[in-house]
């Protein structure tokens, strides 16, 4: 058994026993069984075909990803924040039972952060301000992350790629005289990402961690657009780069249930006068009101009008 690290035009690296399997062959899945990163998967000795898909805890389809703990959403000054493709991610996360945290990046052109705070403080498991480029809170990343299956996601350009390269140079730079434990983690973390590459050779503790050195500099680092989805294992971290997306639709949500997924909204809904409110134009609905004050983000809501109209008109009958 092992995992599905990397996909990329239907070759797939499987991840197990410390070793990378490079299959290409499908044996005895369907065509259309989709194979996700992510996946834990049965395969045949040679390595040559997957055999068997085992049960998904969860997966998403934009990107193809599965059997993930938390989704770290990155938004950033530039290019100009879409938070509707950040309020479907929630949506999505919430209806899968996914930690999301929203990672504001590239904080050393700007904060975010009270923007981000003002309309998501009470509805994702953690916001923090991160920039790839010095290194801010890139730790915080790493904290949530350890031990866990991990998924970037954003839009392309905000930073993912990057945020995974400042994780394993800050690693190697942090860790120029590691203690014996950080060392062990070092090492075998380096392992995994060696494997990675073709030319796994046996190499000296330090000619490793001076290799994933080098990996960490061939990762690409913003002037490639990402492509593939890819699990990168960086001090106990497994966390996944995906190509960037910009359209996300939530499926088979009853827009009647719409406000469930909006968790500071469904808070305030036990005073709408009515249990089944959906807070569009109903009388003395306690959405509104708040809106009205100010004190449920304004543009939130316009987006949860939005999403709701969205969801009403492609509801099946
Ligand atoms: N100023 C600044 N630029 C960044 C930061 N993170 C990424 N970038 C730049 O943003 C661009 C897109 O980065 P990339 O990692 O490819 O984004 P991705 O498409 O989300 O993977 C590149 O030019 C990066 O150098 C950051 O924290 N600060
Ligand atoms: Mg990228
Ligand atoms: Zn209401």
């Amino acid at each position: 058994m092992g995992r599905i690290i990397k996909s990329l035009s239907g070759v797939f690296d499987i991840y197990s026993g410390n070793k990378v399997y490079v299959c290409r062959g499908r044996g005895k899945l369907k065509l259309d069984d989709k194979i996700y990163v992510g996946d834990l998967v049965e395969f045949d000795d040679a390595g040559l075909s997957i055999e068997k898909i085992l049960p998904r805890k969860n997966k998403i389809t934009r990107p193809y990803v599965a059997n993930i703990d938390l989704l770290l959403a990155v938004v950033a000054p530039v290019p100009a924040p879409d938070f509707i493709l950040f309020d479907k991610l929630i949506i999505e996360a919430r209806h899968s039972g996914i930690d999301i945290y929203l990672c504001c990046n590239k904080s050393d052109l700007g904060s975010m952060l009270d923007k981000a705070r003002k309309q998501y403080t009470d509805c994702v498991d953690g916001i923090f301000e991160v920039s790839a480029v010095t290194g801010e809170g890139i730790e915080d990343i790493l904290e949530v992350s350890r031990g866990k299956l991990a998924c970037l996601c954003g839009q392309s350009g905000v930073g993912k790629s990057s945020i995974i390269n400042t994780l394993a140079e800050f690693i190697i730079v942090e860790n120029s005289n590691p203690s014996p434990q950080t060392r062990t983690t070092l090492i075998k973390d380096s392992e995994q990402l060696l494997a990675q590459c073709p030319r796994n050779l046996s190499l000296s503790p330090k000619k490793l961690m001076t290799a994933v050195s080098d990996i960490s500099k061939r990762i690409d680092r913003g002037k490639n657009t990402t492509r593939h989805t890819e699990i990168y294992t960086i001090a106990g971290a497994h966390i996944i780069d995906t190509p960037g997306f910009g359209l996300i639709e939530p499926e088979n949500i009853d827009p009647a249930q719409l406000s469930y997924y909006f968790e500071d909204m469904h808070k305030l809904s036990e005073n709408c006068r009515y249990p089944d409110c959906r807070h569009k134009n109903e009388p003395d609905c306690a959405v509104i009101y708040a809106v009205g004050e100010g004190i449920f983000s304004a543009e939130r809501y316009k987006r949860y009008i939005k999403i709701y109209d969205e969801l009403f008109s492609k509801r099946q009958f």
